[in-house]
């Protein structure tokens, strides 16, 4: 639990600044790390260095500048901890102790230190040598009737050196199955975008904020989970560009930043106000706004007035005039209604969009985590198209991706729904046929397990029992499994909710020196933006027992598959290698990926509509309009409330770093609900009520989170938020995008109930 007690005070000053650079003090002091921490620091996306840990967004590391932020500070003062769970501390708790302890208590033990292996006679994990965990692992593995009993699941911050072995590793092995943490977050930008502009990526890169002319922000919280995209803001809005950020939550940073790195600012205790507009839209109302915006535009257009990029228009895209049937079927009452935006406010939003020549929408979670999300996205992808906002200077479509390396597994080959052409290149670069039915997505994963057809889980990194939808369920499923291996830095629920047999495998963290018998390596990581650079650690590994993830996947193989085609042996101390079977099997994006990484800021991967060429099947861009306003199933209910489960300042995802949640205003707890104080007043709830919240659904099963305190927060009526991972139960496994099967974590159809 939190040590003192909750307090609930709104943050007045502006997000950043000194508040800032007290929180990264304070957690190098926590951690024990200050001297280590502070010059790891200063490797920390700096040429040469290593890559930071926390978020995707690009480093300009061709500054002389620091470039880190609070939160990526967190992240590696969480990594270097002098803190160490040993083989005395497992002897001294049983998984079940474990168990009772909080998701904070196990993140704050420190570094995992030697493989584990769970023993059901005591309870207890006890320590296993590698050799025998990875012939426990090969034995589960060539046990299995059918390989699609095993299910494969990554998490963004590997590498793409042990990402591409393990997308190898796997398929010679015989499935699809890859599981990913993309598919909970932006898997609606993967799989939405590429009908529409051909790529399932971002389109703007960092340069590009130099020059746009308007910056929307929607559905993201950028001052918490992208701090280093602040600088783009706070010097757009000095250039007089006009900020739209479109969110639920008055978020702070989106509203008053100060720079911790600009010192003339901190010494004068002054601040930039970011957003020249605050849209302060329902949960799951940005289509409706989306909508209002292009049919104001429309209208405009057929009063005469020439607001569209007509020639662009005709040269590159199809659907114009379906989309404009639809766009004007939709009635402004509505429109405002299920956006709770005015129409004045829509139309504002239109100006400034018609009068900018070069648009960027950035966009998080709070698009992407929705029943529609990949349509949704088509909606903003058509949005930019009207004006033709791809392919010219400081105008494109901006992803705001999660983990370091969330971007680059996937291009390297973790994708459970692989095309034709990139299974014929392995084929033909490896030697092995490899399997061509698709496979399991993160919510699939855990439907096999539930039935039972799933009987070994691998994690190459993540929580992903913690991170899953339906908590209780998926815990449940979890239990029934043969083997589960978590392949981890840090000891999380993941490794105490196992199968009958279980194995934590600690690893090298970003951070630490990877020696070989062939010498220091580094490894490659492709940001928000494509760009691929090279990350080398600085520090000790946390113990001398650590593998790389590289070693662990290779061995992993070696111990699976006796006969393989694959010389794994010899990617263990070489990842040039790797490199090069990297460039092997995408030629089009990675050739010379050896001599290219060279370059001290890397090299970019080319992104098709930054041309204004368009892979699509007919070779244009396309509008694919969505009918209707909704992007979730509308709920007949009067008392229902639509929950938004959101990240507070002081996590990492599954990581808890403190209970605070300073621009919300909220210390010492996170088993909160923000709150409309009309809504409150509906229900009798007094500030500070102690609420129960249950899910609706229709499936027959009672969803309950007890225990929260509802708190009088500036949220739209009908719209309220709280904390992931705690409320994860609420949502139900089934209620996920069909696209890309992202849970909609954004919007859960709620009640406040009495018990
Ligand atoms: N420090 C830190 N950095 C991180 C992470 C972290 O946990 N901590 N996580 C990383 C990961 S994996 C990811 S994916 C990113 C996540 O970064 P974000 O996308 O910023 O993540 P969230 O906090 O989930 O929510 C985003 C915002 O969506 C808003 N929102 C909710 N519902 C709606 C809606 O219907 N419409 C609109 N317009 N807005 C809505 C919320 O109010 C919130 O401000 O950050 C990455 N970076
Ligand atoms: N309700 C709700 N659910 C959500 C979300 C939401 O907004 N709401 N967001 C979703 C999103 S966007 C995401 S990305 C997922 C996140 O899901 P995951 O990626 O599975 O979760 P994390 O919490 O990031 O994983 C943390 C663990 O990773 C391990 N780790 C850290 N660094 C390394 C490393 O360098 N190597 C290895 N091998 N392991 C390492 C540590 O042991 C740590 O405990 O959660 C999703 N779930
Ligand atoms: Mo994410």
């Amino acid at each position: 639990m939190a040590e003192g007690k909750p307090r609930y005070t709104p943050y007045k000053q502006p997000a950043g600044g000194w508040g800032a650079a007290a929180a990264t003090a304070k957690v190098l002091l926590e951690q024990s790390v200050v001297t280590k921490g502070s010059r790891a620091l200063l490797s920390m996306n700096q040429p040469g260095g290593f890559k930071c840990p926390s978020c995707a967004f690009p480093d300009a590391s061709c500054t002389k500048k620091l470039e880190f932020c609070e939160n990526g500070a967190k992240a590696l003062a969480h990594e270097t901890t002098k803190f160490r769970v040993t083989r005395d501390f497992f002897a001294a708790y049983s998984v079940t102790e474990l168990m009772a302890q909080s998701d904070y208590w196990l993140e704050m033990q420190g570094r995992l230190t030697e493989p584990m292996r769970y023993d059901a006679a005591t309870d207890h994990y006890v320590p296993v040598s590698w050799d025998d965990a990875f012939a426990l692992i090969g034995r589960h593995l060539r046990a299995l009737d059918d390989p699609g009993q095993a299910e494969f699941y990554t998490s963004g911050r590997t590498p793409n050196e042990a990402a591409f072995l393990y997308s190898i590793f796997v398929r010679e092995f015989g499935t699809n199955n890859f599981p990913d943490c993309s598919n909970m977050c932006h898997e609606p930008t993967s799989r939405g975008l590429p009908p529409a502009i051909g790529v399932g990526k971002g389109t703007v890169i960092l340069d590009d904020f130099d020059h746009a002319e308007a910056i929307f922000v929607i559905g993201q919280n950028p001052g918490t989970n992208a701090p280093r995209m602040m600088t783009c803001l706070v010097e757009a809005r000095r250039r007089g560009v006009p900020i739209v950020a479109v969110n639920p939550m008055p978020e702070r940073a989106l509203i008053r930043f100060t720079e911790p790195q600009d010192i003339a600012q901190m010494a004068t205790f002054g601040s930039t106000p970011i957003a020249s507009e605050f849209v302060h839209v329902k949960i799951g109302g940005d289509l409706a706004l989306i909508k209002g915006m292009m049919r104001a535009m429309f209208e405009r257009e057929a009063a005469g007035e020439t607001v569209f990029d007509h020639d662009f228009i005709a040269e590159h895209t199809e659907g114009f005039e379906e989309l404009r049937d639809d766009i004007m079927a939709q009635d402004w009452a509505e429109m405002v209604a299920v956006s709770g935006i005015s129409e004045e406010q829509i139309r504002r939003c239109a100006e400034i969009y018609i009068r900018s020549n070069a648009t960027i929408i950035c966009y998080g979670m709070g698009l992407t985590q929705h029943q529609l999300g990949s349509r949704l996205l088509q909606q903003v992808a058509a949005l930019l198209l009207l004006k033709g906002n791809y392919g010219k200077p400081g105008a494109g479509i901006s992803p705001i991706r999660g983990h370091s390396n969330v971007q680059g597994d996937r291009t390297v080959g973790i994708d459970e729904k692989p095309t034709e052409a990139y299974l014929d290149r392995v084929r033909d670069v490896f030697g092995f046929e490899p399997p061509r039915a698709h496979g399991h997505h993160t919510v699939e994963s855990v439907e096999a397990m539930m039935a039972g057809t799933a009987k070994v889980f691998i994690g190459l990194g993540g929580n992903f029992v913690r991170a899953v939808p339906d908590t209780d369920r998926a815990y449940d499923a979890m239990r029934k499994l043969d083997l589960t291996v978590g392949i981890a830095t840090k000891l999380n629920r993941g490794h105490l909710v196992h199968g009958k047999d279980a194995l934590i495998l600690p690893v090298i963290a970003r951070s630490e020196r990877i020696e070989t018998a062939a010498g220091e390596q580094f490894v490659t990581i492709e940001d928000s933006m494509s760009n691929v650079t090279a990350s080398r650690g600085v520090l000790d590994p946390a113990s001398a027992h650590l593998l790389p993830e590289v070693e662990i996947v290779c061995r992993m193989a070696m111990s699976a598959l006796p006969d393989s085609k694959v010389d794994w042996a010899s990617y263990i101390d070489d990842y040039a290698r790797i490199r090069d079977r990297i460039a092997d099997v995408y030629p089009a994006i990675y050739a010379d990926f050896g001599e290219r990484i060279k370059a001290p800021k890397g090299f970019h991967l080319d992104i098709a509509p930054r041309r204004r060429a368009w892979l699509t099947p007919n070779g244009k861009a396309n509008f694919l309009p969505l009918p209707g306003l909704h992007v979730d199933a509308p709920v007949d209910d009067p008392g229902m409330l639509r929950l938004a489960t959101v990240r507070s300042h002081d996590q990492f995802n599954t990581t808890i770093y403190s209970y605070n949640d300073r621009y919300r205003g909220v210390y010492n707890d996170r088993m909160v609900v923000f709150m409309n104080a009309e809504d409150m007043a509906a229900r009798g709830l007094a500030e500070g009520a102690n609420i129960t919240l249950e899910t609706i659904s229709t499936d027959g099963i009672v969803r309950r989170v007890e225990g929260l305190t509802a708190i009088d927060y500036p949220m739209p009526a009908g719209s309220i938020a709280g904390y992931y991972p705690e409320l994860n139960p609420l949502l139900p496994l089934a209620y996920y995008d069909p696209i890309s099967g992202c849970p909609a974590a954004k919007s859960i159809p709620v009640r406040v109930v009495s018990i």
